[in-house]
């Protein structure tokens, strides 16, 4: 049985991987941080095989202590201070755990392989902010870097901190370059969540209002299911390679907006929206669009749904889930902290 441990496990795409993995008969275990984190619930009620370790991209030693408790074949580094807007507030913070964490990590995994690092198979979670200014358009994986935000400026140190890692000690390590991606599991400060789940409470007379910044932004939004089968498909490669994994398809704020207020029967949004000039942020990636050719190519993989079928799709979950009776209050008693015996250590 082949085993993962998943750092970011209590995350949007750490709990999708969860579940890929568990249902490819992996032994899974998560990294999570804190000593009672009720973000841990969700994942022990999604995937119940999973083991939790208690850890933090900060502490080298609790990150060699979950290596030696996994024992893993393959470690996916999802963990991150991963909102953009938070990372010109804490800078600081941001490059400690989304930056630096990779480097700790990486060395975690050194300590635990006795440097023999390609015996155990690394993912680190990179991202399409460091493009940043538009240079090429579509990105792929020869595009310069120009990151825009202390956020993309971590994330950059990350990549090539893995990228380095290979070539120095021949790690099996991949980044893979991934482009937004969405789910009815999204952050609600991440974009797309505040439109579905604003649209779906305006809908339901609980708010007139969303506060937007820029919405003439344009990203490339795919579904973050199928991104989280492209993070494994790069470890089962015979060669470890970074790929850039995107729909090739870009859409502006404003269209999110038309497809989300469509859904729920409001033909005009704009009386709906307030422009914040708070919103708007210090330095902004206009356009975002990859080229995934070398993924579709190599590893096979490619996006299912379109954008509408997917903000659809969250709107109609954001709808369900506000009008659904209230939660079971068993369920909330459920324990999550380092009492729980799911926990391995
Ligand atoms: P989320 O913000 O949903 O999840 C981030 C995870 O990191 C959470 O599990 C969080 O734990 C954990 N974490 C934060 N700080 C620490 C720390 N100090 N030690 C240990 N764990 C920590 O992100 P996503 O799931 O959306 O993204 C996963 C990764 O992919 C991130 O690295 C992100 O930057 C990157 N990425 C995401 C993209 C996207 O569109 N979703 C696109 C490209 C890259 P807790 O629950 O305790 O807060
Ligand atoms: P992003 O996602 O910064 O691309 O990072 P986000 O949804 O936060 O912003 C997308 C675009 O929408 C514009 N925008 C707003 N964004 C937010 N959050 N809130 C608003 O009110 C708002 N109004 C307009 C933004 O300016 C931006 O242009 C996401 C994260 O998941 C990162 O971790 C990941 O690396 C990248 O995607 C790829």
């Amino acid at each position: 049985m082949p085993r993962a441990l998943i750092t970011g496990i209590t995350g949007q795409d750490g709990r999708y991987l969860a579940e890929f993995l568990a249902a490819k008969g992996y032994e899974v275990f998560g990294l999570v941080r804190g000593q009672n984190n009720p973000r841990a619930r969700p994942v022990l009620e999604a995937v119940p095989s999973v083991r939790l370790l208690s850890g933090d991209l900060r502490d080298l030693p609790s990150l060699v202590g979950a290596l030696d408790a996994a024992r893993p074949d393959e470690v996916y580094n999802l963990a991150a201070i991963s909102f953009v807007g938070m990372s010109w507030r804490q800078a600081e913070l941001t490059s400690e755990i989304t930056g630096l964490g990779v480097l700790r990590m990486l060395e975690a995994l050194r300590i635990h392989t006795r440097d023999d690092l390609a015996r155990v198979r690394f993912y680190q979670a990179s991202s399409s902010e460091m493009f940043g200014k538009v240079r090429e358009v579509p990105q792929n994986e020869t595009t310069p870097f120009h990151p825009r935000s202390p956020y993309g400026v971590a994330k950059t140190f990350g990549h090539y901190i893995t990228v380095n890692y290979r070539e120095s000690y021949g790690a099996y390590a991949c980044s893979g370059i991934l482009f937004n991606h969405e789910s009815p599991r999204r952050g609600h400060e991440f974009v797309t969540r505040k439109v579905t789940r604003g649209a779906a409470r305006i809908a339901l007379g609980l708010q007139d209002t969303i506060a937007l910044g820029n919405v003439d932004a344009r990203r490339d939004w795919g579904f973050a299911g199928d991104y989280v089968e492209a993070m494994w498909l790069m470890l089962q490669q015979d060669e470890p390679h970074d790929y850039v994994i995107a729909t090739g398809e870009t859409h502006t704020v404003r269209d999110l907006l038309d497809i989300a207020f469509r859904r729920v029967g409001i033909d005009d949004w704009e009386p709906h929206v307030r422009r914040e000039p708070r919103l708007i942020r210090p330095a902004e990636v206009d356009l975002l669009v990859g080229d995934s050719t070398l993924a579709r190519e190599r590893l096979g993989w490619k996006p299912r749904g379109g954008f509408p079928d997917l903000i659809e799709m969250m709107v109609d979950a954001d709808l369900a889930d506000l009008t659904r009776p209230a939660h079971d209050p068993a369920g909330t008693d459920r324990p999550a902290d380092l009492e729980d015996p799911r926990w391995t250590r």
